[in-house]
């Protein structure tokens, strides 16, 4: 049986600091129809969709940090999109700031989850690789305050059964460290999914600033061609409350080349036919994992996660690891 699926990135441009979720849903719903249109049956929209990249700006009041974490899925805003997948008959992933309370303890992730094309949550991700810092700092021009805003990931690199294949996600941070594809490839990931939000400025290293679309491009082609599987990088692009944001969504195949690329930094879809079994290609050859892979001499990759444990604590209470 045949595993091809039109699949489509649906790149954001800008979101407004006070741009309601009901109008970034109505892009987004906008996007899934012009998929549609293009016979998708999946659309990737990107990280923390619904809502202006938060982790900028330094948010002390609790009520105004919390109006940007969703704490339920679907909700009244976000009805619409599973209402669409099932009219429409179209899977989507969809990046967003999940807010959970658990014994009077407020819990909050960067997230992103699954929807498949009967309307219903599939699968479920929560962002491992936490970028920025925990405490403001002045000499930026705009903050990075990931480590401030969520927890690390509890889920690990879980994969689903999804649309005739299997399939997995991550959220832009996540596609630069080889793990997370591997660790997804490992479980027998065939498609991982992920939503970015990258600014063109790195203040660390602005001589990297020109390299930013390369980094993502690299990353993401590197990690489809050394697992066999097929990647869709879906960006918030454009300049986003004076940050701007790289776009460069694409869908990479399992070779490692892109077959789709965005070519603007606003709202477009773009669109591909990805066929699951192309993944043996590389599986079954080059990177059979089972006969050439020699997890014996990657002892070093898997060592430290207790003392990683103490470093994350200690970033929470402003020591020297409160860097990237
Ligand atoms: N959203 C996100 O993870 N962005 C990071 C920016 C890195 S600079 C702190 C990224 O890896 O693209």
């Amino acid at each position: 049986m045949s595993r091809k699926i039109v699949a489509a990135a649906a790149q954001l441009g800008p979101i407004a600091r006070t741009e309601p979720r009901s109008s970034a849903v109505a892009r987004m719903l906008a996007l899934m129809e012009e998929a549609h249109r293009r016979g998708a049956r999946l659309v990737v929209f990107p990280e923390l969709a619904l809502t202006s990249f938060f982790p900028r700006w330094l948010i002390e009041d609790e009520a105004a940090l919390d109006a940007f974490y969703e704490t339920e899925m679907p909700n009244a805003d976000t009805r619409p999109l599973f209402d669409a997948a099932a009219r429409l008959g179209i899977g989507f992933y969809l990046g967003f700031a999940e807010l959970l309370t658990e014994g009077g303890v407020k819990r909050r992730f960067n997230a992103s989850i699954l929807v498949d094309p009967e309307g219903r949550i599939a699968g479920r991700y929560r962002k491992v690789h936490l970028p920025g810092h925990y405490h403001p700092e002045d000499w930026r021009r705009f903050q990075h305050l990931e480590k401030r805003y969520f927890e690390h990931g509890d889920l690990g690199f879980p994969v689903y059964d999804f649309m005739g294949g299997k399939a997995g996600m991550c959220l832009c941070n996540d596609r630069r460290w080889p793990e997370t594809f591997r660790v997804l490839a490992l479980r027998g990931a065939e498609l991982v999914m992920l939503g970015y939000n990258t600014p063109q400025h790195y203040p660390q290293a602005p001589e990297h600033d020109h390299l930013q679309d390369f980094h993502n491009h690299l990353s993401l082609q590197a990690g489809a061609y050394a697992n066999g599987c097929w990647v869709i990088g879906t960006a918030k692009a454009g300049l986003e409350e004076g940050c701007e944001l790289i776009g460069g969504s694409c869908i990479v195949a399992p070779t490692g080349e892109i077959v789709a690329m965005a070519q603007t930094r606003g709202d477009e879809v773009v669109t591909a036919e990805i066929d699951l079994d192309r993944c043996s290609e590389l599986r079954k050859n080059i990177f059979n994992f089972a006969l050439h892979r020699e997890p014996g001499d990657y002892g070093p990759i898997c060592e430290g996660a207790e003392a990683r444990a103490a470093e994350r604590e200690a970033i929470t209470k402003g020591s020297r690891f409160d860097r990237d």
